[in-house]
Formats: C-alpha cells, sequence, structure tokens
C-alpha cells in the first residue's frame, strides 16, 4: 500500500489517532494585554449577516474580526523586530511544505502547577532529552503546562506588577533555536514567552531568538496532555494574508496508536 493510502485507512480506523490542539474563536476567550502604552491586540467578534431571514432567506452567515494574534494562532518571523527581514517572513510566504511536520513535547505541566512563573531551562531540556533522545533537527517543540484548562482571570493570571504564566528563558531558547535548530515553538499559554518575559535580556527571548532565525511560533494551544513525548505530526497551516505576522488557525496532531 502506499503511504497516503496506509494514512488515510488508519485515520479512518483510528489507528492514527488526530488530536485537536484548537481553542474555539469565542468572544470571551482572552487575549494578550501589554502595558497601556502599546497598542493593543483584539478579541475575536462575529456580527450576523443573515440567519435564514429577510437579510438572506436561505442563508446563515457572519461577518467575523479579529487580531492576527488572537485565540490559537501562528506567529510568524515578520512578528518580531529580529524577523523583520527574514526570508519567506510572512504567513503568506511561508512554503506549505513547512506547516506539516514531527512534533515532540516537553511536560513541565508538573513544575506549572507549583510555580506561576515556571521557567522552561536548558538543564529541563537535558532531562527531556536524557529520557526522550536528543530533540531532532527540524521539529516542532510544545511546552505542555495544562495552562490551556484554565478559565476565565486565571489564563492571563493578571497581578499588580502583570502577567504571571509559565515559558523559557533566553539559554533554552538558544539551546532549542541554535544548537537544536528546530522548526518552532509552541505553548499552551497567551505567548511563546512567559508572562513576566518582558524582564529577560533580550526582553521576550521566545519572540526575539525564533523569529530572529526564522522560526515559528504557535500560542494558546490546547490538549497538549493527549499527545506522547515523541513521534506525533503536527498539521499547522495559518491562513494566507498578505504580509501577515500570524494567524489565528486549526492545529491538529495525528498520533500513531501502539
Ligand atoms: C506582542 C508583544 C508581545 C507579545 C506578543 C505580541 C505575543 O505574545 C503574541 O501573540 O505574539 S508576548
Ligand atoms: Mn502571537
Amino acid at each position: 500500500m502506499s503511504v497516503l493510502d496506509d494514512l488515510a485507512v488508519k485515520i479512518a480506523s483510528g489507528a492514527v489517532r488526530m488530536v485537536d490542539l484548537t481553542h474555539t474563536l469565542d468572544p470571551d476567550f482572552p487575549v494578550i494585554i501589554l502595558p497601556p502604552e502599546f497598542g493593543q491586540c483584539a478579541r475575536f467578534r462575529m456580527e450576523e449577516i443573515s440567519a435564514y431571514d429577510h437579510r438572506g432567506p436561505a442563508w446563515k452567515w457572519n461577518n467575523i474580526s479579529m487580531c492576527e494574534h488572537t485565540g490559537t494562532h501562528f506567529d510568524a518571523p515578520s512578528h518580531w523586530i529580529s524577523g523583520r527581514d527574514v526570508p519567506n517572513g510572512a504567513v503568506d510566504e511561508i512554503a506549505v511544505e513547512r506547516l506539516v511536520g514531527p512534533v515532540v513535547v516537553i511536560d513541565c505541566s508538573e513544575g506549572a502547577s507549583k510555580d506561576d512563573d515556571f521557567e522552561l531551562t536548558p538543564e529541563v531540556i537535558e532531562a527531556w532529552e536524557a529520557e526522550h533522545g536528543t530533540i531532532p533537527e527540524d521539529c516542532w517543540v510544545l511546552m505542555r503546562t495544562d495552562w490551556s484548562k484554565r478559565r476565565g482571570a486565571e489564563y492571563l493570571n493578571m497581578q499588580d506588577d502583570g502577567p504571571h504564566s509559565p515559558g523559557p528563558t533566553p539559554e533554552a531558547m538558544r539551546l532549542l533555536v541554535e544548537e537544536r535548530n528546530i522548526r518552532g515553538f509552541g505553548t499552551e499559554t497567551v505567548g511563546t514567552d512567559a508572562g513576566q518575559g518582558m524582564h529577560y535580556t533580550p526582553p521576550y527571548p521566545a519572540h526575539y531568538i525564533l523569529h530572529g532565525a526564522g522560526k515559528y511560533g504557535l500560542q494558546c494551544l490546547a490538549n497538549l496532555d493527549l499527545l506522547p513525548a515523541t513521534g506525533a505530526v503536527l498539521i499547522a497551516p495559518p491562513l494566507k494574508i498578505k504580509n501577515g505576522t500570524g494567524s489565528p488557525l486549526r492545529v491538529m496532531a495525528m498520533v500513531e496508536e501502539a
């Protein structure tokens, strides 16, 4: 059987399990809140055009609007100043082959349950590699924190000094990007960076280091607890927005059952 015939049969039978890693686009889903001197990201909005009524007797449809970085979304290199001159750095320029690829999951859920500012460090990555092997080149790396199970104000976790949520250190990002040469990095939190990520050098190191090297980001992922540490394939195609810096998308993974 050909690879594709085999895959189609296995998806239909459940031998290859499809996992939806996407939150529902919903006006109530939180968006990142930056310090007030900066421009802000818009939530998802939906406005009814018609619903089988005098505005359109046989059809229902809606106008929608949102920030490129609302809900479960993709970050392209052009999102960050470090990536402004990266070739093919906007979502419409990324080759489709880049949008399907292998994925590993680093489980930080225990640490994140005890520490809202839990850091993914080189030590955490090296401990993961001691168990699962070296992170392969050109692989998506997802940081599992179970943060996607939080609801309402708990998700942004805004305190007097700003948001508190887990994320990677600059050293961890340099290891993943410069030594492992990953394809991209994804999180269950509102950013690829920690809530307090502006206090690192450089500020927002995940954004700065990933995008400067032409790597991608995924944020507000869900269901990472349903993925194996290694062996899954991620499907993450952003919308083809001309010069877009990111886009909401449906993210899914294929997992071969043992
Ligand atoms: C702009 C500035 C800082 C951050 C972000 C956007 C994001 O997290 C994003 O959605 O890319 S941290
Ligand atoms: Mn983003």
